[in-house]
């Protein structure tokens, strides 16, 4: 082989070799095995005086021409490197499917729960109401009937942002904000996140809740049962009865917590005549707290429409994370937040 022949074959060799170096370091490797001082192109141009006088023009001329060609493709490729750009050919085609392919995902279990108890109350008419999760103390708890000596609003019960304003405790300051916002008749829902400083099995510093509010000429404590009961039975199972027990709650009066009576057996026992180990053999599942809505509250938005003396209301409020521990039976509430696939992906595609 001539030693033009030697140099354009090098060439085309050092071109392929220079493309293929996919890191830095490699194409640091590759300039150093066809430019770097004892590589064959330099000792090619040494060699030169060896060769016959006519020739040594064509040949110093071609070497050089080389030498700066793979410099020049050096350069190109460590910008291009250095820049993250690849080449037509390496592309990567991210609309083609995984390989293997992957499952699609699905909503969070929490999501999906919420959204079959939207349904459940845009069937009968509710309407979907939302609201910051930084709130006014205002709304969280003064329009609430719940004043200043009150537990729930120490700084050890409520994450506060300064002395007015706080994480919101529960959904219930969005619909004092519908209330605010439109006149009755008002049948809102306000689902969201809520925030409490709290931390164990059964109790998380952020959780979900959907409460209920319905303000009408003539609204009365039967309608609130009834409203719940086709609630129970839609989630829970067209079989369930519900049980209002008297409570306590600051923004409702009278106050109930409901019941809906257990899916998971017949009375407290199971089958096998053993207890049933979802409601402890009680025959009664603990699912809300709820009530008529108390005069102050109405007072408070009086000028909007809301005369304690014309309309009465019922508002209820539940857990989401409750709800779904108790109909797949999830131990710990904490495994929503884990983000462990092998919990999260029992409750998909469904
Ligand atoms: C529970 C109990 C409840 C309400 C929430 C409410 C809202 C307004 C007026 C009156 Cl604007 N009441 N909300 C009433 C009773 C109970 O929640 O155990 N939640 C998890």
């Amino acid at each position: 082989m001539s030693t033009l022949d030697r140099i354009a074959a090098l060439e085309s060799e050092a071109t392929a070799a220079i493309a293929a170096s996919a890191s830095v370091d490699a194409l640091a490797q590759t300039r150093l095995r066809y430019l770097g001082r004892k590589s064959e192109l330099p000792l090619l141009l040494r060699a030169i005086s060896q060769l016959p006088p006519e020739e040594r023009a064509a040949v110093g001329a071609a070497a050089n021409r080389t030498r700066q060609t793979l410099e020049a493709l050096v350069s190109a490729r460590e910008g291009d490197l250095a820049s993250g750009a690849i080449s037509a050919a390496e592309a990567l085609d991210v609309t083609l499917p995984g390989s293997p392919p992957l499952p699609n995902g699905h909503l969070h279990l929490i999501t999906q729960t919420r959204r079959e108890i939207e349904d459940v109350f845009l069937g009968l008419g509710f309407q979907i109401a939302e609201g910051p999760e930084v709130e006014l103390v205002e709304y969280n708890f003064d329009a609430l009937n719940t004043d200043a000596t009150h537990p729930s609003r120490a700084r050890s019960d409520t994450f506060y942002i300064d002395d007015e304003t706080v994480l919101r405790v529960h959904t219930s300051p969005v619909q004092v904000r519908a209330m605010i916002a439109q006149p009755p008749p008002l049948y809102v829902i306000a689902p969201g996140r809520v925030f409490r400083p709290d931390n164990d099995a059964t109790h998380a510093p952020q959780f979900h809740q959907i409460e209920g509010l319905a303000v009408d000429e003539g609204v009365t404590l039967a309608d609130l049962k009834g409203t719940l009961l086709a609630f129970a039975r839609q989630i829970f199972g067209d079989q369930r009865e519900v049980l209002l027990r008297p409570h306590f709650f600051p923004f409702t009066e009278p106050s109930v917590e409901v019941d809906v009576s257990c899916f998971n057996c017949q009375a407290g026992y199971l089958r096998d005549g053993s207890r049933c180990p979802l409601c402890k053999g009680s025959g009664w599942l603990e699912v809300l707290g709820a009530g008529m809505v108390d005069p102050n509250v109405f007072a408070y938005v009086a000028e909007h429409g809301y005369d304690p003396e014309r309309v009465t209301g019922f508002a209820f409020g539940m857990g989401i994370e409750r709800i779904a521990m108790l109909r797949h039976g999830v131990p710990d509430l904490r495994l929503y937040f884990d983000n462990d696939l092998r919990f999260l992906g029992q409750f998909g595609a469904r």
